[in-house]
């Protein structure tokens, strides 16, 4: 090795390195020093495009690493072999040397190919945006269920990046600098223990999703509504349930503090009982890997019978959050669940509160930290939830079993009697649901 910057073996950057099933993702002996770059195209807005770039610094931030410089290139769409432009890339190396940064990471899902090329490129570790959040999700992991959940998104993620680069998977981190590796027959090895490992984790998962398919009966069978606060990440979710409920949920200034969905009951103004999730947070360009292994824990939300959107109003870019918290609830099925938003962190930033919530109408402005606004929460609240659904009458032919099964799934069926034209039901809908089944319909009693 000629070139004094070419990496090592002993070279710092294990930022991003997988390790195999359990060893951390970052050496935290120390901080990393990191280039984010990003690439702006001829749609997004430069405020779009700083607004990206600084969450991502965040991100790095929490993984424990520090920004020392940043790189947006403009293009019409990423490079195919090297995200940047080549000449690009020649000018990020420069940085990167003169800030002596160990790693370089990229504001979007570097296919593998491109990671390898501008590792080669940059002459040190290149990772994405993937890499952080799953590392964030990796530190923060602590049930069973969580941890397994983000070692299967890291698995999916490793897979098709798995190369050969010396030794056992375990025996990669930090071996940056070995290239060549002991061949495709080691590399054939690893790819085969990490699929075992996947499916084994499958198993764990679906086991575990079975006793939450109970749970989610029995809570169904309560006939309790059902409210999750869904959210940015850190805007204070946790927060607010322990204040509505004392659940006594970790609460840190920290992003993706919460993996877990908690549920709790709570008794609103008038005295009905309803349930009240808190869950994971979201960010702009949630990992893919991710949705899929938290599936069982996002789908809370798409089943929700009011989201609670809670935003945190100190925040730079506020609108921009409630944007990304929108496209993941689409992603996950959930856009058509009835929202009521909530303006948090009001004790932090009042005005700004205010003024979110004038552009939102219906939303309530609160401090989860100081309980400010929340007696108004919870009536609205009880209004949201007492004008969602309305109790309906159906006759269904009994050639329609079909319908019949769509209403228990629909709603809450409350009565049930076979007669002579067919089966007569009395059901408490969704206003929509009403609408769907408005054939069948045959009073609002
Ligand atoms: N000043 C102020 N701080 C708040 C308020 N609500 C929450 N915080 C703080 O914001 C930080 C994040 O709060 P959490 O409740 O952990 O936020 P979260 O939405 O659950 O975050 P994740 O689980 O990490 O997605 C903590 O430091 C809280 O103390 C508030 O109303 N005012
Ligand atoms: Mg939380």
């Amino acid at each position: 090795m000629t070139d004094p910057d070419a990496p090592t073996e002993s070279h710092r950057g294990a930022f991003g390195e997988f390790a195999g099933e359990t060893s951390a993702l970052i050496d935290r002996s120390f901080r990393e020093r990191i280039v984010l770059v990003g690439v702006a195209l001829p749609d997004d807005r430069d405020a779009d495009v700083d607004a990206n770039l600084d969450e991502l610094a965040r991100l790095v931030d929490t993984a424990g690493a520090d920004e020392v410089g940043r790189f947006v290139q403009r293009r019409r769409a990423p490079d195919p072999a090297t995200y940047v432009g080549s000449g690009k890339a020649g000018e990020i190396r420069t940085l990167a040397v003169a800030t002596d940064c160990d790693t370089v990471v990229f504001d979007d899902e570097l296919a593998p190919a491109q990671q390898r090329n501008l590792e080669k490129l940059l002459g040190r570790s290149a990772i994405d945006r993937t890499a952080v959040i799953l590392d964030i999700f990796a530190q923060n992991a602590s049930s069973q269920e969580g941890k397994a959940q983000v070692e299967l998104a890291r698995l999916r993620y490793q897979l098709p990046r798995l190369r050969g680069r010396g030794g056992t998977m375990s025996q990669q981190v930090n071996a940056i600098g070995l290239r060549g590796g002991p061949g495709e027959k080691q590399i054939e090895l690893d790819r085969r223990r990490l699929v075992r490992r996947i499916h084994q984790l499958e198993g764990e998962l679906s086991q575990i999703g079975r006793h939450r398919d109970t749970q989610r009966k029995s809570r169904r069978r309560s006939g309790l509504r059902h409210v999750v606060i869904v959210g940015y990440t850190n805007a204070g979710k946790s927060t607010l349930l322990n204040r509505l409920t004392s659940a006594g949920v970790l609460v840190e200034d920290r992003l993706f503090a919460t993996l877990d969905a908690t549920t709790r009951r709570l008794e609103l103004p008038g005295g009905e009982p309803v349930l009240v999730t808190d869950t994971v947070g979201f960010v702009r360009k949630l990992p893919h890997q991710l949705v899929e292994a938290f599936k069982s824990t996002l789908d809370v939300a798409s089943e929700a019978d009011l989201l609670l959107h809670l935003v945190d109003a100190s925040a730079d870019d506020a609108e921009g959050q409630l944007e990304a918290v929108h496209t993941v609830l689409a992603e996950i099925g959930a856009a058509e669940r009835p929202e009521l938003m909530v303006v948090n962190k009001a004790d932090l930033a009042h005005d700004e509160a205010e003024r979110i919530a004038a552009a939102h109408p219906g939303s309530v402005v609160i401090s989860a930290a100081t309980g400010e606004g929340i007696d108004d929460l919870l009536v609205a609240i009880g209004e949201r939830l007492r004008g969602l659904r309305r109790n309906a009458t159906f006759l269904v032919p009994y050639d329609r079993g079909d319908i019949v099964a769509a209403l228990h799934r629909a709603g809450e069926v409350l009565s049930e009697t076979a007669t002579a034209d067919g089966m007569h039901m009395r059901v408490n809908v969704e206003r929509a649901d009403v609408a769907r089944f408005a054939e069948f319909r045959v009073s609002s009693a």
